[in-house]
């Protein structure tokens, strides 16, 4: 990956965004050649840590194709003047707050990694908003996250997003959605499950003590993929498969030898 970066020397666990980057990019789940470039200043917390945040300063990013990390297909612009975010809990602890100011912002995107897929544009001259989610997750197979997010500001924008993450690691994706919108203030709404389909039958009542810790959606994908199998295999042994062709010429005798000793009694 042919990139140019200029990269500020830190000893800080926090991570630093160089002043300056860019140049080609590979990667992404699409595996998409792209071009990847930008400015500024970026001090960040790692995600594991339960108190975290962010700050940015005069920062520019762009790509188109894949972006600078590699990790994400797409395209993005973006560029902030100054913000700041604190943040209590992580992604999948029971409960996260996060509470961000913003001055001078604008940004567009259409992109997608291994968890989310995002569409959305926001233009912002000064804002505060904050977050906050609740989350079962890590406790079983049909665990969910709700979040709420509110703003004040002179801003606009809209932000939709689609979750297939497996963010506990549990072998279950999380499926879900966010949905925002603001003018002069607004909401955003995130729902993610890992089993959205159980969550609407348990809603019946009575369904959740039936159901149990029975993940229905993800036995759902399992029947569509076992389906697909099938038909999978009903038309390669239709267009023959090179084992299918052994096999039928070694049934094929039996009939006939079978045939043999019926006619040997009759006369
Ligand atoms: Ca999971």
């Amino acid at each position: 990956m042919p990139m140019y970066e200029y990269r500020t020397p830190t000893q800080s666990p926090y991570l630093t965004d160089p002043v300056l980057y860019g140049g080609q990019t590979q990667g992404g789940p699409l595996g998409l050649p792209g071009y990847a470039g930008g400015f500024g200043v970026q001090v960040q917390s790692p995600e594991d840590r339960i108190f975290g945040g962010s700050i940015s300063a005069m920062k520019g990013d762009a790509f188109i194709g894949t972006s600078r990390d590699g990790k994400t297909n797409g395209a993005e612009a973006k560029i902030t003047g100054a913000s700041m975010t604190g943040r209590i809990g992580r992604e999948t602890d029971p409960a996260m707050v996060s509470a961000t100011g913003t001055l001078l912002e604008a940004g567009a995107r259409a992109k997608a990694d291994d968890k989310t897929a995002t569409v959305g544009a926001n233009a912002t001259l000064a804002e505060i908003s904050g977050y906050g989610q609740v989350s079962s997750l890590g406790n079983s197979s049909h665990d969910s996250v709700v979040g709420l997010g509110g703003s004040l500001g002179i801003s606009a924008g809209t932000n939709w997003s689609a979750h297939y993450g497996d963010e506990d690691g549990d072998g279950y994706r999380e499926y879900g959605f966010t949905a925002g919108i603001k003018a002069l203030g607004g909401l955003e709404l995130t729902y993610k499950s890992e089993d959205p389909l159980g969550d609407v039958a348990r809603t019946v009542p009575g369904a959740s003590w039936l159901l149990g810790d029975t993940n229905v959606t993800h036995g759902v994908g399992n029947a569509i993929s076992d389906a697909g199998s099938a038909i999978g295999g009903a038309w390669n042994s239709l267009w023959g498969g090179g084992d299918d062709k052994k096999e039928a010429p070694a049934a094929a005798p039996e009939p006939a030898q079978e045939s043999e000793p019926d006619l040997g009694p009759m006369p």
